[in-house]
This record gives C-alpha cells, structure tokens and sequence, in this order.
C-alpha cells in the first residue's frame, strides 16, 4: 500500500489493520458455511412482492429504514445555510481539453465554518449538459491529475513525533498522486465529466475523528455522542455526495439526470449508501467496497463484521456493533443494499487479487439482488456462474472481476464507461 493508494488517515489505519489481521480469516471457498439470505422481496407482514409498485412503495422503505436504524445511522436533511461557491472557473484547462470548475460547498453558511471543495472537468466544447460521474477520492483533489491550476488541498496524517493525526496542506509535489485512479483523460475523451472530493473534507477518516468533521453540527443541543442511530462516517460521507449532487443540480453544464456516484473499497460501501439512498444518482459503480459493501455478510470468507467493527468503529452506527460474529441474525445483508439501487443501473467490481473483499460474494449479492430489477422488466445479472477475469457482465446490474490488486485500474473505467455509455445510450 502506497501513497499512490491511499491518503494518510486511510493509510493509517490500513497499516494498523494489516498488522492485526487475525489468522482465523477464511480464504477457503470449501470452508464456508452454508447459509439462508433474507429474501429481498418477502415483506416483514409475510406478504410477497409481486410487481415494482410494491416493492417502491412498501418493500424498498422497510429495507432502507433497516439500513439506517442497523447499519449506516439516520442522515439529516440539507443544511438550511447550504451555500455553494464557483471559486473558480478556466474553460481552456488541460490544454483546452476540458473545463474545470472548483467549488466550495458551505455547509453552514459563507462564514469560514465546515466546507468541502469539488474539483470539477467537464470536456470542452460540449454541446450539451455532461454527463458526469461523481467521487469521493482519499486524497485531495490536487491528486486527480497533474494538472497545476487545482488549488492544493489539505489531508491528515499520523504526526511522527506525537502520532496524534493532525491536518497539513499537501505539496506539490504531492500533485497528481491518484491519477491512475481517476483516468480523467479517458472520462473526458468519451465526453463524460468528473467531479471529486477529498472524503476528509467531510470527516476525516480515524476513530476520534468525528469532531472534526461535520456530524457535531448537527448534534441536539447538549448531544456530544452519535445515538446508537444515528450517522458514523460512512453517512456522513454518503451525505457529502448529496450535498455535492445539490451542486451538480444547479450547474447547466451538468447534465444532473446522468451522474453515477462511484467509489472504491471503504468509499465503495459510501457510493452504495449514497445510491440507495438519494436517487437522484443515475447510476451507481461500486469498485471493490467488500464487507459492508456489496459481500455478503453471511459468508464466512475474508472481511467479517466483527473486523469492520474492530477496526473501523467509527464508520458504521453503534447498532451494526451487535452484529459482530453474528450475521446469521441480520435482518439484512448485501443484497438488500444493492437492491434498494433498482432500477438503476448498478456495477459491481472485484479483484482476483483482493479476497479479503471476497469477490464471490461480490457477485452473489449481485445475483440475489437481480429479481428486483426484473420487477421493472430489467434484466439483473441473469446467471449464478461466477465468470472469470475479464468476463464483464453488463446488463441493469454488471459485474466484472479482474486480475490485480485491490485498486481502481484502466481496466476498471474502461468498463464503467462501456456500461455508462450502453445504459444511458437513450439519453
Ligand atoms: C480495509 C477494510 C476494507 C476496505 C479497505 C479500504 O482495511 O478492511 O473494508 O474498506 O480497507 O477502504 O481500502
């Protein structure tokens, strides 16, 4: 793990989790357990979900209520001072391949309190509105390319002399760092746009980060602690990505109809909330998010709920505590995650090379799921054989695994485009 990789909060707590990683962790396909998923589409009065009207009007809010009070937390509305700021703008940037717009969101008011900055490109000479994909990186914006006018921007990292985590201004010579990540030359060639926001501008990503970030400003008077339901990290993130989508809303340039909200591994699991939760995103890819993500929870491979609770206790609600080493009584797994994305076109990505997100089941979430795009007369994934590297399935849901590391990689984004360009082609 680089710094290529991951910023230095994330790569903190990476090193601290790969130093503790436990030997009973199941990598043995042999050795996992049969189990019983909850079934997606049998509501909790016993009824069954027949048609789309059911499951959008009675099915969908029973999951989505599940996911708030057990797993991510309940969410706030928009803040009434919500303010935008186009800081800046240079039609000719990259040369004159694209535009690019920096932005400000205040989250409560002009007045120097919390904000996050989107770096936005749009290609030049648009005739019409862009469609867009939208995501959080874990580094500042500045990593996305190396392109000079990005303002640079600021991470946390451990201090060496006191190990305590404090906020630095990145250098330049930090510029460009996730660019492999972010393929903007490829996004911006197939006439896409790409927005991205440094995820600690919102919360920076340790335990004991929380005040820090913008959960205290919406705490009830006198509350200093989350409730057991209310928002952790990963909400507060989630969050993020709508406050930025009441942004893209407003830009003409943006065509808001057709953003994808895409993430990798932690900020993978982020994409999928942020979907579930806000349709306004048009599409959804989630790169590797693992356990709490797109895996299923009930299988006994690699990443477990206890090691997410362990770990990173900071990212889901209290209640998702209670489920470590007990999964079986989940009223939920990943697949009902993935299913409140219907009938949005969903992608889910693995790696060969990333077990520990346990690709397989990856996939079979993807595939418990299906039944409910086909409600609306979409087809899902359409198959429960795993296919292999470089096998993409594209259909309303896709999944694709590739040789590799846990990482976003050209082959990735060359699928996302593939799928973005095939599914919004009426547009
Ligand atoms: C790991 C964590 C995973 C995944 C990953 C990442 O340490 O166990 O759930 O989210 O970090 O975000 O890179």
């Amino acid at each position: 793990m680089t710094r290529l990789a991951l910023g230095g909060a994330a790569l903190a707590a990476c090193l601290a989790v790969a130093a503790q990683r436990p030997d009973t962790t199941n990598y043995e396909e042999a050795k996992v357990p049969k189990y019983t998923l909850p079934d997606p589409l049998a509501m909790r009065n016993g009824e069954r979900v027949r048609d789309a009207k059911t499951w959008t009007t009675r099915r969908r809010p029973e999951i989505l209520e599940i996911y708030r009070s057990e797993v991510f937390g309940r969410s706030p509305a928009a803040p009434a001072k919500l303010d935008f700021e186009v800081a800046s703008v240079d039609k000719a940037a990259l040369g004159g391949k694209a535009v690019r717009k920096q932005v400000t969101v205040w989250f409560a008011g002009r007045n120097g309190g919390p904000k996050m900055d989107i770096l936005i490109y749009l290609p030049a000479g648009a005739k019409k509105p862009a469609p867009l994909f939208l995501g959080l990186g874990f580094l500042g914006n500045d990593s996305v390319s190396l392109d000079p006018g990005v303002k640079l921007g600021e991470e946390w990292a451990p201090d060496p002399a006191t190990r305590k985590m404090v906020k630095r201004a990145n250098a330049e010579t930090a510029r460009g760092a996730a660019a492999q990540r972010w393929q903007l030359d490829m996004i911006l060639a197939r006439g896409y746009g790409l927005a991205t926001i440094n995820y600690a501008d919102i919360e920076p990503d340790f335990d004991g980060g929380m005040p820090y970030g913008i959960r205290p400003l919406f705490f009830r008077p006198g509350q200093t602690q989350p409730a057991p339901d209310d928002w952790a990290a990963i909400g507060a993130w989630a969050w993020g990505l709508s406050r930025a989508m009441d942004y893209l809303e407003t830009d003409r340039d943006i065509d808001a109809k057709h953003v994808a909200v895409f993430g990798h591994s932690r900020l993978g699991k982020t994409a999928l909330w942020a979907g579930a939760q806000d349709t306004r995103f048009a599409m959804v890819i989630s790169n590797e998010s693992g356990e709490g993500g797109a895996a299923i929870s009930r299988r006994n491979f690699g990443e477990r709920t206890a090691d997410l609770n362990a770990r990173f206790p900071h990212w889901f609600c209290a209640n998702f505590k209670k489920y470590s080493g007990r999964e079986e009584e989940m009223p939920f797994d990943a697949h009902m995650l993935l299913a409140l994305i219907a009938p949005r076109p969903l992608y889910v990505a693995s790696a060969e090379g990333d077990q520990w997100s346990d690709p397989r089941g990856e996939f079979l979430a993807a595939v418990a799921a299906s039944p409910v795009w086909a409600l609306f007369g979409k087809r899902g994934i359409g198959t429960d054989q795993m296919p292999g590297n470089r096998q993409p399935i594209q259909h309303a849901v896709a999944y694709h695994i590739r040789e590799g590391k846990h990482d976003v990689t050209t082959y990735d984004w060359e699928q996302y485009l593939k799928f973005a360009g095939a599914q919004w082609k009426s547009k």
